[in-house]
């Protein structure tokens, strides 16, 4: 008789021939982020209601739509106390289905500051998913206003560097699927409109590797816990701004989970979707070795606040 991983296996196979070799696309993130637009891009019509909502998130429950051989998830955000239960079910619901996914973390920047209960959120939903590796998943910093997007072509290493060390600092894995999508005026306070040009948005997914989740393999986000979870990380980041001696040890840590996830790179040649692609495209192509090299210097920076 199958038990325990026999009967996970099984059920993961049966769902992938279900699902006839089909990918997940599971978008997460906070009330406003942007999820709904982006995923209706990336499916060419709005499959989801995507719009302004006052007081709370607009996508209240998990919803799916399979268009091609890619099973859209939407879902509603953690930071929303009103929908935290909703939200955390049909993320977990989404996760236990099985298969091939591409998981993206939605997130916003508050004038070129990550927010706290991006943070929580990005947190609470990789501890309850330990299956997930690093680089396996993948952050879109979408609606970037022009300032950020201006320090990205500027100084782009620089400015990546200090986004990780926030990023990075409240999770044990990290990721070098990094993407920042710039604010489309067109789309301010629009209902159910089409990003102009999801080309960007459309290369990333490309870009980013999938991964095989089996059936059932996600345990229950902690929800309970995203308010202790928030202001722990708003403690953190006041101690940031104050002392540099703190940022200083994060983007040590940080430095040292990159320098692992390009090793394993080099070892699995793979290549990072987005911008560190971009930037580190010609020189992964002339080797991996180069590659840790490269990114060893890049990453020993020091940047400061
Ligand atoms: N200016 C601007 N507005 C955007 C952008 N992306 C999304 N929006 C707008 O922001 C609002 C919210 O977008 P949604 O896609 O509904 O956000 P969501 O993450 O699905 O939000 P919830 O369903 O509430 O969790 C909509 O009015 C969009 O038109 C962007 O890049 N620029
Ligand atoms: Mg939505």
């Amino acid at each position: 008789m199958l038990r325990g991983r026999g009967v996970l296996l099984v059920l993961s196979v049966l769902t992938q021939l279900a699902s006839g070799e089909k990918t997940n696309f599971l978008f997460l993130g906070n009330p406003g982020a942007g999820k709904s637009t982006l995923l209706n891009a990336l499916a060419g019509k709005p499959i989801f209601e995507a719009g302004v909502s006052v007081g709370g998130g607009l996508t209240t429950l998990g919803q799916t739509e399979t268009v091609g051989d890619i099973i859209f998830y939407d879902t509603p955000g953690l930071a929303d106390a009103e929908l935290r239960e909703n939200a955390s079910k049909a993320i977990t619901e989404a996760l236990n289905a099985g298969g091939r996914y591409k998981i993206v973390f939605i997130i916003l920047t508050t004038q070129g500051r990550i927010r706290t209960d991006d943070q929580a959120t990005m947190k609470l939903v990789l501890d309850s998913v330990p299956d997930i590796e690093a680089n396996q998943y993948g952050v879109i910093i979408n609606q970037c206003n022009k300032g950020v997007m201006q320090k990205i072509k500027v100084s782009a290493m620089d400015t990546i560097k200090k986004f990780q060390t926030i990023l990075f600092s409240q999770l044990d894995r990290a990721t070098m699927h990094m993407e920042f999508l710039e604010l489309v005026p067109e789309l301010d306070g629009a209902d159910n409109a089409l990003l102009p040009d999801p080309s960007k948005l459309k290369k990333f997914m490309e870009g980013l590797p999938g991964i095989d989740l089996k059936p059932g393999h996600a345990k229950a986000i902690q929800h309970d816990i995203f308010d202790a979870q928030n202001k722990q990380i708003e403690a953190l980041m006041k101690q940031v701004e104050a002392e540099k001696e703190t940022y200083k040890k994060m983007s040590d840590e940080k430095d040292k989970k990159l320098e692992a996830m390009v090793q394993k790179m080099s070892q699995t040649g793979g290549k990072p979707s987005g911008i560190l692609g971009q930037i580190l495209g010609e020189v992964i192509d002339v080797g991996a070795s180069i590659l840790k090299e490269f990114v060893g210097a890049a990453t020993g920076l020091k940047t400061e606040l």
